[in-house]
């Protein structure tokens, strides 16, 4: 009986929202599309998002992920990333004769039109993100001469502009919410007058998960979050869960990841997952708690979402056509 004790007192908390945002939806629907309606192979440059299962399951189905666009036989069809691309990424591809489909989701494209106009004004941009990461180096490229990248709050010191006058920040869109506060808190010591982006630039997906796994984190023993190691808002929610109070987070693929010992003494464990990950990953995470004792689950609700994004341009143009193709038939 006193083992009872010990079993109702185990418990999960589901953060919600967790999983697929409506630009990672629509980039992996994109790509089943595209298969579907050009038939394989369909390259893919760069991985459609930072998940092993996502691009694994699309590979199957006839996919071909490339990192550069020279590794595509020209006359075929590429279809560019969720994270966004520089612009001579599109010239490269237009010059390999590439039919191209561009996935960037319409939020990234926003900071990236954001770059444009600032470069436009003159202003020098701070860029806050995270150096080598596929977002940055899109954005960076709208306007290379213009934009200087802060890689956290230590960059800070380091920064210099042209005219301390005219300098806007703008960021990744996956970044914690905390941190970059932080960083734009010291950039706003150093340049009081610097200009904020018109709207924010960490998306509404990123801000909700990240408040949600805030929610439980003070209660959590252990935080499990599902989503790749490359996948960089997944990350930040380890981040911080352990940042808002959590004894232990970690960040998985596969249920099968989880250690056994890190279940020791913890009767609450958090689940959520980074917005690149399917949710049959989090059902098979939850599966496997529920086999050690796990079976009470509660879920802790941050946000409501309801935001989705129409399929790339190229896309619709041709399912449309085929639909009217088929009309007339
Ligand atoms: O969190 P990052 O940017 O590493 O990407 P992800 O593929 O894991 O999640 C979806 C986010 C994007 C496509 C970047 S806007
Ligand atoms: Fe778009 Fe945000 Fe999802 Fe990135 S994380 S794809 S910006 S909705």
């Amino acid at each position: 009986m006193g083992d009872m004790t010990a079993t109702n007192a185990r418990r999960v908390l589901l953060a919600a929202p967790r999983g697929y945002c409506a630009g990672v939806d629509r980039a992996v629907i994109a790509v089943e599309k595209a298969l579907e309606q050009y038939g394989a192979p369909i390259y893919v440059r760069h991985e459609i998002v930072h998940n092993k299962y996502v691009v694994q399951t699309l590979e199957k189905k006839g996919a071909i992920f490339v990192e550069t666009t020279d590794e595509v036989p020209e006359g075929s069809i590429v279809m560019f990333s969720a994270h966004g691309v520089a612009p001579v990424v599109h010239e490269e591809a237009a010059e390999r004769k590439l039919a191209t489909i561009d996935a960037t989701c319409p939020l990234v494209t926003k900071v990236h039109k954001e770059a444009v106009r600032y470069a436009k004004d003159d202003f020098d941009i701070l860029l806050i993100g995270h150096e080598g990461h596929e977002e940055v180096i899109g954005t960076t490229g709208e306007a290379p001469e213009h934009i200087t990248l802060v890689d956290g709050p230590q960059d800070v010191d380091k920064v210099e502009v042209r005219d301390p006058s005219r300098v806007v920040w703008l960021s990744q869109t996956t970044l914690s919410v905390d941190e970059t506060m932080e960083t734009v808190d010291r950039l706003k010591t150093k340049f009081p007058l610097l200009v904020s982006p018109p709207s924010d630039d960490i998306c509404y997906a990123t801000q909700n998960r990240q408040i949600a796994v805030k929610q439980m984190g003070a209660e959590a023993d252990l935080v499990i979050v599902v989503g790749s190691q490359n996948s960089s808002n997944s990350k930040r929610l380890v981040e911080v869960a352990l940042g808002a109070g959590a004894r232990d987070a970690h960040l998985v693929d596969y249920a099968k990841e989880i250690d056994e010992a890190w279940l020791e003494g913890v009767s609450t464990v958090g689940v959520t997952s980074g917005a690149s990950v399917p949710e049959v990953l989090v059902e098979e995470v939850l599966e496997w708690l529920s086999q050690r004792g796990f079976e009470d689950v509660e879920i802790v609700k941050a946000a409501e979402e309801s935001i989705t994004f129409s399929l790339p341009k190229e896309l619709r143009r041709d399912l449309r056509a085929e639909a009217s193709s088929l009309v007339e038939d």
